[in-house]
Order: structure tokens, then C-alpha cells, then sequence
């Protein structure tokens, strides 16, 4: 898309949320510093091979110091909306009150950060659990043990009691299916481990804390707006044979609907719960109820879609018995990921007939492509500027469309530790060159602040 058909902000309703969307470990550093304890994270990255460039959060983008000039750069832009995440081993290092104190200069940290985003016209969503697990709770399990969940709701309570006069917005989980597919059984991200079973125990524990933790939010946050955060797929079909639409079905059990059925109060899906046989979680009388407790928003973080194939080998297929087709010729991020602005028209017009949530927030869309800093001090992103325009054209037809969408959040504000990939990605509308920690806003960023300006 030329910038000439680009979006324009008044394409827009005038309350419309634009943001810019962070979390703790990918860009805070300060690994070590002002008592906080070790994540599940900080052990992974010393686990050799584990981090592609064999990198850790230790240092990240420095936020954790240069925070007042990130948020000044986010004020630049023209955002209205800052989205960030609270390191829970920041705020108890020993993981829940049983095993220690709360970590005073944690809550303060956060305290200036929320005030710094405030004294900036920035409203602050915050996330409570961006995957940085203090590796105590890990010991005993992580999310597989039920502890945890007890964990967490202490940990809420701790975090909304200091912030929820100043944080009106709160997102309980970021993506549990990273989280925990890709954690406890893709041995992909932390903890590192390969069981299905442990993943879906994981998974439960997860969305069973965030029901639990809504009261507790609300309790200390008066009029606050609660959420979950889900990373969702539209699913498309390698053919029209019965089999391919039959294994459409049930990837999109397992990748979709295992997150919203039970978020929208109608249990796992069935057929979902049949494949998944022995593995399937232990879930305790009043969870379900408790999953299902209404909130106002769904986060909804959108990067790619998926096509599948019938493939009844459980080696390749999976317990779904389904397998990832790569479609020829499709435009491609750095990463591999297809670039579908139509696949976000497909995903949110979907929820909006299957679910109708009551808001939807799109809290993270983004890119990665090799960045390169030229001679003139600029970072011509060329792709991922056209990315970000086409997915903001896709977002105008959503919303033309019915779809109650209220906001956007670029993924990301700054270049950042991607998980697994370390620093080899570069998801950022501003460059970070790592070794000065200097940023400059790559050609992305500069039209997204020319787009909120106009
Ligand atoms: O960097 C991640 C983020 O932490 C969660 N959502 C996807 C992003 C890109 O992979």
C-alpha cells in the first residue's frame, strides 16, 4: 500500500486507544538489580543452546534506567495508550508471601513508571503476567501445580493494591498459549518441557487465575477495565475434502477455541477434549465458573494465519492429527510469518459471530524483517511501514464492519529480547542499537506518530 492510500487517524472513531505495547523481561534488563529475584526466563537463557544468539534480559534496552526517554518517545509519537508488563520477581523474588517479602523497591520501580506515564497523557494498560514466572514457583511445578494460581492471586493483590488508584486498565495474561504450549510442551520457551499434559494442566492454572484474579483487580482498581490477552489465528483449510475441513476443525480446537470456549463460559470444546484423551487437564468443582467470569475486554494479539492439512500421523499430525501447510508465493515477515492483513479481518469478524465480545482490544500486531541502520541515520522499514498500513486499513473494514474494536497497540515500542530468538529479531517501530542503547525511531515509527498527528 502506497502512502497515499494509507489510514488516516480520522478513519477512526475520536475515543479510539492507540498504544504502543512492551513487556517486563523483553526490554526492562536490570537482570539483578534492586532485590529481584530470578525468572524462569533468566534460568532458560543460561541453559546452553536454549536463546539462538545465546543472549539473556540482563541488560535488554535498559528500560528499567532509561525508562523516562522511552516514555518520552512514546509521548512523541502521539500515543494515548502505553502498554507494559510488571516482573513478578520484581515484586516478590521469593515468588509469594510464604517464601518472603514483597520487594519494596520493585513496587517503587513501577510506581515511578505508571507516574511517568501519566505525567505523560499516557494511560497505562498493564499486564500482570508476561511469562517472567519467578523460578521459585518453578520448583514446585510452575503452572502445572495449583499452588500457583494461589501464587498469583497474592501477587494481584499486591500489584492492583499499589497501582489500581493510577491503572485503570489490566490485562491478566499475555498469550497462554505461548506461555504454556510452547513453555511445557513445544520445549520451545521456559520452563522447557515436552509434555502435552503438563501443558494443558499449565494452561488451566493459567485461565483459572485470571477468573480468580478479576475480583481481587476489581476490588482494588474501582472502575477498572479487566481483560486476558489471547494470541489467536484465523484457520484456513489446505482443500475442500472432508478430511482437510475436518482437521481445520480440530486445529482450531486445540489453537482457538480451547482459550475462548472456556473464557465465554462454555467449557473446553468437546470434540477438543476427546483427542486430547489422557492429557486433558484436572479441573476442580466451581473452575470453570470461575474461568468464565465476565470481563470487559478481550486482548486480542494478532501476527499470522495458519492453513492445515488432514495428516493422521501423530508424529507429524500431532493429537490433533492436523499439520501446518506453508503456502507457496504468500508474503513473508523475517520470521517466516505470513503477512495477511485479510487474516485480520477474518479473525476479528469471526470472534465477533462466535463469541461477541464486548470489546475487543487488539493489544499486539507487528513485524520483524532485518533492520539495517544506514549511513543517514535512519532505519528505511520500508516493509514493515507498509505492514503496519495495510494492518490498520484491515482493522478500518473490521470496525466498518461491526466489530468492536477500540484500540491498537503496535508490537512493539522498542526492538527487544525475542524469547527464543534473543536479539536476532527485531520487532521494534524504533531501532535499538544495543551497544550505545541509543533508539531512533525506524520509518514505521515516524509515520505511525505523523498517522496519530494529523
Ligand atoms: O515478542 C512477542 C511478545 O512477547 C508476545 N507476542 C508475540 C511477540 C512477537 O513474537
Amino acid at each position: 500500500m502506497s502512502s497515499n492510500n494509507a489510514p488516516i487517524r480520522k478513519d477512526f472513531p475520536a475515543d479510539f486507544r492507540w498504544g504502543v505495547s512492551t513487556s517486563s523481561f523483553q526490554i526492562e534488563g536490570a537482570g539483578q538489580e534492586d532485590g529481584k529475584g530470578e525468572s524462569i526466563w533468566d534460568r532458560f537463557c543460561k541453559q546452553p543452546g536454549r536463546i539462538r544468539d545465546g543472549s539473556n534480559g540482563n541488560v535488554a534496552c535498559d528500560h528499567y534506567h532509561l525508562w523516562p526517554q522511552d516514555l518520552d518517545m512514546a509521548k512523541g509519537l502521539g500515543v494515548n495508550a502505553y502498554r507494559f508488563s510488571v516482573a513478578w520477581p520484581r515484586i516478590l523474588p521469593n515468588g509469594s508471601l510464604g517464601r518472603g517479602a514483597v520487594n519494596e523497591a520493585g513496587l517503587a520501580f513501577y510506581d515511578r513508571l505508571v507516574d511517568g506515564m501519566l505525567e505523560r497523557g499516557l494511560d497505562p494498560w498493564c499486564t500482570l503476567y508476561h511469562w517472567d514466572l519467578p523460578q521459585v514457583l518453578q520448583e514446585q511445578g510452575g503452572w502445572t501445580s495449583r499452588e500457583t494460581v494461589a501464587a498469583f492471586l497474592e501477587y494481584t493483590d499486591i500489584v492492583t493494591r499499589r497501582l489500581g488508584d493510577r491503572v485503570k486498565h489490566w490485562i491478566t495474561h499475555n498469550e497462554p498459549w505461548c506461555s504454556c504450549m510452547m513453555g511445557y510442551w513445544e520445549n520451545i520457551h521456559a520452563p522447557g518441557g515436552t509434555s502435552f499434559a503438563d501443558a494443558l494442566q499449565a494452561n488451566h492454572h493459567v485461565v483459572l487465575s485470571h477468573g480468580q484474579a478479576i475480583p481481587v483487580i476489581r476490588k482494588n482498581s474501582a472502575d477498572a477495565k479487566v481483560g486476558i490477552t489471547l494470541s489467536l489465528h484465523p484457520i484456513t483449510a489446505a482443500s475442500d475434502s472432508a478430511e482437510d475441513l475436518a482437521a481445520l476443525k480440530r486445529h482450531d480446537g486445540l489453537r482457538n477455541r480451547w482459550f475462548l470456549d472456556p473464557l465465554f463460559g462454555r467449557g473446553y470444546p468437546a470434540d477438543t477434549l476427546e483427542l486430547v484423551g489422557d492429557a486433558a487437564p484436572e479441573i476442580v468443582e466451581g473452575d470453570l465458573a470461575a474461568i468464565a467470569t465476565p470481563t470487559d475486554f478481550l486482548g486480542v494479539n494478532y501476527y499470522f494465519p495458519e492453513m492445515v492439512k488432514d495428516d493422521q500421523d501423530p508424529k507429524t499430525g500431532g493429537p490433533m492429527r492436523a499439520s501446518l501447510v506453508e503456502k507457496e508465493g504468500v508474503e513473508r515477515t523475517g520470521f517466516g510469518w505470513e503477512v495477511s492483513p485479510q487474516g485480520l479481518v477474518d479473525l476479528l469478524t469471526r470472534l465477533q459471530r462466535d463469541y461477541n465480545p464486548p470489546v475487543i482490544q487488539l493489544t499486539e500486531n507487528g513485524s520483524t524483517f532485518e533492520d539495517v541502520l544506514t549511513p543517514d541515520g535512519r532505519v528505511h522499514d520500508k516493509e514493515r511501514l507498509s505492514y503496519l498500513q495495510r494492518h490498520l486499513a484491515a482493522l478500518k473494514q473490521a470496525i466498518a464492519a461491526g466489530v468492536p474494536v477500540k484500540g491498537y497497540f503496535a508490537w512493539s515500542l522498542l526492538d527487544n529480547f525475542e524469547w527464543a530468538e534473543g536479539y536476532l529479531r527485531r520487532f521494534g517501530i524504533a531501532y535499538v542499537d544495543y551497544a550505545s542503547q541509543r533508539r531512533i525511531l525506524k520509518d514505521s515509527g515516524l509515520w505511525y506518530g505523523r498517522f496519530l498527528n494529523e
